[in-house]
């Protein structure tokens, strides 16, 4: 290896990544506006809970959302039909988002002055889990149908997530998911997580987050 420079690219792009995404948490700091992550793998339920979301948050919280596809309006457009500012970010081809993508979407919602700005990262447990976004808090969600084995395969997004969805709660007659020890393995990995069991079929569970999400922009605007 005489001779040869190394230039490791990936913590480099991750550096300047988590720059600017402190960059981004301050300035909606001073605005007032908390930025909340969501992600899980594909069809777990990230449109779904954010359309019961603002259903719930009507009229008391100033809402918008970022949402990430690598093709397609499709989610964006279900927001938009309710009345709510939404941004569709194509990432073509990108498996995440990174700071310099939200900050294009932000950009986008700024003349809205909202309380809190939801961004339904691009389905994927692997990659969204190494980018800071920004965001003040982040969210993930596990479905039924993907099995309580995977805090064990994709322990990153388990461990940097201050709350994890149990969704399709609806499903678990019909499965052999083992809800003991799936919070064993998430709790093993992050003890502070808070886990919620829920339903965006039935409404099961909404109440809580709406009643934890409340708190957390309460907390927020006083500079907790
Ligand atoms: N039975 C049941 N179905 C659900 C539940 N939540 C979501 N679904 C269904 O699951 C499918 C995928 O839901 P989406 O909300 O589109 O999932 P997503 O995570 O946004 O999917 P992508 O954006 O493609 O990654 C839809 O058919 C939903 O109606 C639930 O709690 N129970
Ligand atoms: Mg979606």
């Amino acid at each position: 290896m005489a001779g040869v420079r190394l230039i490791d690219v990936k913590e480099e792009i991750l550096a300047d990544n988590t720059k600017q995404a402190a960059a981004i948490r301050e300035d909606l700091r001073r605005k007032k506006t908390m930025l909340v992550n969501l992600m899980s793998s594909p069809g777990s339920g990230k449109t779904s809970l954010i359309l019961r979301t603002l259903d719930a948050l009507k009229g008391s919280i100033k809402t918008g959302v970022i949402e990430a596809d690598i093709e397609s309006t499709v989610d964006a457009e279900k927001v938009a039909a309710r009345g709510i500012p939404a941004i569709q970010l194509r990432t073509g081809g990108f498996c995440h988002l990174d700071a310099t993508m939200v900050t294009q979407g932000l950009n986008a919602l700024t003349e809205h002055d909202l309380d809190l700005i939801i961004i339904e990262n691009v389905g994927n447990l692997v990659c969204p889990a190494e980018f800071d976004t920004g965001a003040h808090k982040n969210v993930m969600i596990l479905s039924v149908p993907e099995g309580d084995d995977k805090p064990l395969k994709y322990p990153l997004m388990f461990s940097i997530c201050d709350l994890l969805f149990i969704n399709k709660v609806d499903y678990l007659a019909l499965s052999d998911f083992d809800m003991s020890a799936l919070r064993q393995r998430v709790l093993s990995l992050n003890p502070r997580i808070v886990i919620l069991e829920v339903s965006c079929k039935t409404g099961e569970g909404i109440e809580a987050w709406i009643s934890w999400l409340k708190g957390e922009i309460d907390a927020f605007r006083q500079n907790k």
